[in-house]
């Protein structure tokens, strides 16, 4: 049967319909069941050993249109649908985004099983199948409100298994239910998948807002990512879900190992695990339990463990590493108990330094700490970031085992980030080029041949020009915001984080804000955009977001001042406002403060799409600068080494803000937090908490780069003025931005780590 006649019968055995009758969403649910039948009918790959890649978080992002493209069948559907008088982009708005991450290191997830699928390489991922996911955030009195964010339709990707594990908790178990979501192989005929467990009886989501009884665990386990942790009920229901899903996907694992002919002595050679930060950790003494119990001696199952599992730090903020007090996992998972009590002995015995025990004296295990001695890999995800790791806050892990310490860049699949989201510029690539860079995105390079011509840089100019409309009419559908698409954008897209700096961000429109009402003008209009979740019980981000809503409706309301200068934060930023705005963007805000930022993926998404770069020397910006050169991106800001020096209590070096404040400029727009302007819009006590905060503490630094900042930017708005130079350092980052495809990533942690034959 061909396609066509293959979709026409879903029609009409569900709808009873002819498919010109259909609506977008009849035809959304039978274009779900079609590629999802040929999704599911595809073999996994062949390999030796297969890795599964353990997660809390799996940004996904709408599905049909990757697992069309996937397919190969996208540009056929959409001739049949147009021949019905039907838009294939209308029908993909019909979905649902799955809610089941967070940020970066949910989107890199997501980004590697793309990849792992396309190379044909053996691997699956892990997770948990959140029902309500992060939040569904809304914006009402100039705050963030959260609700729920329930994703899951009668009709969607998740594919029922019927295996289901038990998992042992202390005075109870669970059934964890396997959910699978099919993940083809873009270049081939296979698929992955991605394990999603669920509990058997799921409650409803809360009647309002994001609360509910974190003691429930058993119908509220799997209902949101990252429940508030400010309680200890919080903190207890998190490792309840950590426990439910390394157990699970344990068992899962040596079901599988053995459905394959192998036997538990055999793990290390079959399978690779990664954990992806520290939230999966607990994957080592489960499987080191279960393979006891499967009659291996302590010693040979540490082995096996070790020689397979291995780790991602996705971070060095101190609250991000996790430790939870042994009490709580005796309570959760008891079993476990004694085997964290035995490998901690055991890691006292190689080194007594008690920067590298797993149960510190307090009686906290250290997550991290437990995968760097029972794991054979240790990777960061930029150069700046694993060298930061070596020397400083892994040092004395690295000088234990220098040899398990690994760089992976990250990268971001291009077949997403660019092909899919942005068919114009694509087109113009492919005009230039040919297809080839498709499938190797390095040969992007070859773009820099057109450095000079200038039909070439119009085009790209053009290409822009048309996204940026493309993004006002959806922000206008969506919000009823107007902007100017003539105006430059400059866009800020991550979660909401004081080392992220969007305060930073804030206090440059304020500068810009002043400027204008005392008559000078900016050199070309700006539209600063965000797009920021803050995590619910982060105080301070809440404050932030509420600053930038202020600032939004303050500007909004000012005739003089909003033909030059416009502040839009966008509602429920998600992967799908990415995909809308990223091709629109002009300027990649990439202002962490050095040290901090792990990677950061966004600016590898921005620059493919011919933004540029405005940043620190951070994360992969670090790398981003290398390749483009000085000319075409715009750097500022204290290094990473200084700042880490001015965190360092005992060079004496710290950072006090007040002497970053008392400058006139700084002090002006810091104050303006209080003025009675802001003040007639918002909410005097947040705005309050926040200019003491900024003034009086300021932990990220937002002070210490400022002044710089401004006038980097501003130098960047003025040479925007010329087009055509500009268009050229456009060019430059998209040829440069093959590097960062997450193929090249992917392909150097098979070789150097997974090895999966
Ligand atoms: C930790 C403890 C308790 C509760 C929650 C957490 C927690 C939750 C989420 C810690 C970390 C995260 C998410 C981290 C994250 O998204 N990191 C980003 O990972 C990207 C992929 O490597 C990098 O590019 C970013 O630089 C990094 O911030």
């Amino acid at each position: 049967m061909d396609l066509k006649e293959e979709l026409v019968q879903i029609i009409r055995e569900r709808f009873d319909l002819a498919p010109e009758q259909c609506g977008d969403r009849q035809l959304y649910e039978a274009l779900l069941i079609l590629t999802g039948r040929q999704t599911a009918r595809r073999p996994a790959p062949e390999g030796e050993r297969k890795l599964y890649y353990f997660s809390a978080e799996f940004l996904m992002g709408k599905l049909l249109d990757n697992n069309l493209l996937a397919l190969g069948i996208r540009e056929q559907v959409r001739e049949l649908l147009a021949c019905w008088g039907r838009n294939l982009d209308a029908v993909e708005e019909q979905e649902p985004e799955p809610s089941l991450g967070n940020g970066g290191l949910g989107r890199l997830a997501a980004c590697f099983l793309d990849s792992i699928a396309a190379l044909g390489l053996k691997g699956d991922g892990v997770g948990l199948n959140y029902h309500y996911g992060l939040f569904h955030q809304r914006f009402a009195d100039n705050k963030q409100r959260e609700t729920p964010d329930p994703w899951i339709e009668p009709e969607s990707w998740l594919i029922p298994t019927g295996t289901s594990f038990t998992v042992p908790f202390g005075g109870f178990e669970l059934r964890a239910v396997l959910w699978d979501m099919a993940i083809p192989g873009a270049y081939n005929d296979r698929a992955n998948r991605l394990h999603l467990f669920d509990v058997e009886d799921p409650a409803p989501a809360p009647e309002t807002g994001i609360d509910f009884d974190k003691t429930a665990v058993a119908g509220h386990l799997t209902s949101f990512l990252y429940p508030d942790d400010s309680d200890d009920a919080g903190r207890l229901l998190r490792v309840y879900q950590q426990y439910f899903m390394v157990s699970a996907g344990a068992q899962l694992i040596l079901k599988e190992l053995e459905e394959r002919g192998y036997g538990p002595r055999e793990l290390a050679d079959h399978v690779a695990i990664q954990i992806n930060d520290t939230h999966p950790s607990m994957v080592i003494p489960e499987l080191i339990r279960l393979l006891t119990g499967k009659g291996l001696s302590m010693d040979e199952a540490i082995d096996q463990v070790r020689r397979t599992c291995a780790y991602t730090n996705h971070t060095i903020l101190a609250e991000a590493l996790e430790k939870w007090p042994l009490h709580f996992i005796q309570r959760v998972a008891p079993q476990l108990e004694p085997i964290i009590r035995e490998l901690d002995r055991r890691a006292k015995e190689v080194s007594s330094d008690p920067a590298v025990a797993i149960l510190d004296e307090r009686g906290l295990v250290h997550m991290a700490h437990i995968d760097i001695h029972y794991g054979y890999s240790v990777n960061g995800v930029a150069a700046l970031h694993t060298e930061i790791l070596k020397k400083a806050e892994l040092k004395p892990f690295y000088d234990l085992y220098p040899e398990k310490f690994n760089n992976k860049t990250n990268g971001v699949t291009l077949r997403r980030w660019l092909e899919a989201c942005n068919p114009d510029l694509t087109a113009l690539i492919d005009q230039c080029i040919n297809t080839r860079w498709r499938r190797d995105p390095g040969r992007l390079v070859s773009l820099m041949e057109y450095m000079d011509n200038d039909h070439v840089l119009s085009q790209l100019v053009a290409v822009k020009q048309s996204a940026k409309e493309r993004f006002c009419r959806e922000l206008r559908e969506a919000q009823g915001v107007e902007l100017d698409p003539n105006s430059i954008f400059d866009v800020q897209i991550k979660r909401l984080h004081e080392y992220k700096r969007q305060q930073m961000n804030a206090l440059y429109v304020i500068q810009k804000y002043l400027e204008i009402k005392e008559g000078r003008l900016p050199e070309y209009p700006v539209t600063v955009i965000f797009g920021a979740k803050a995590a619910p019980a982060y105080v301070m981000a809440k404050h932030i977001i509420h600053l930038i809503l202020c600032l939004q409706k303050l500007i909004e309301n000012d005739p003089a001042v909003r033909p030059w200068l416009r502040v839009v934060m966008i509602e429920n930023y998600n992967v799908t406002w990415a995909e809308r705005l990223i091709p629109a963007a002009d300027i990649s805000e990439q202002i962490s403060l050095a040290s901090k930022e792990a990677s950061g993926t966004g600016n590898m998404k921005l620059m493919a799409n011919g933004a540029v770069t405005l940043g620190t020397m951070d994360g992969a910006n670090v790398e981003i600068a290398e390749l483009v050169g000085p000319g075409n991106i715009y750097t500022f800001g204290a290094h990473s080494d200084r700042v880490i020096h001015l965190y360092d209590d005992k060079g004496g070096a710290r950072y006090r803000s007040l002497d970053y404040y008392h400058t006139p400029r700084v002090e002006r727009l810091v104050d303006f937090l209080l003025s009675p302007e802001l003040l007639a819009i918002g909410d005097a006590a947040a705005l309050a908490a926040l200019w003491r905060d900024i003034k009086g503490k300021d932990w990220f630094m937002a002070l210490l780069d400022l002044e710089e900042y401004i006038s980097v930017k501003d130098l960047a708005v003025r040479q925007y003025g010329d087009r055509k130079a500009w268009a050229r350092k456009m060019l430059v980052n998209i040829a440069k931005s093959g590097y960062f495809s997450s193929d090249r990533t992917i392909r150097q942690y098979n070789e150097e780590i997974w090895h999966l034959g």
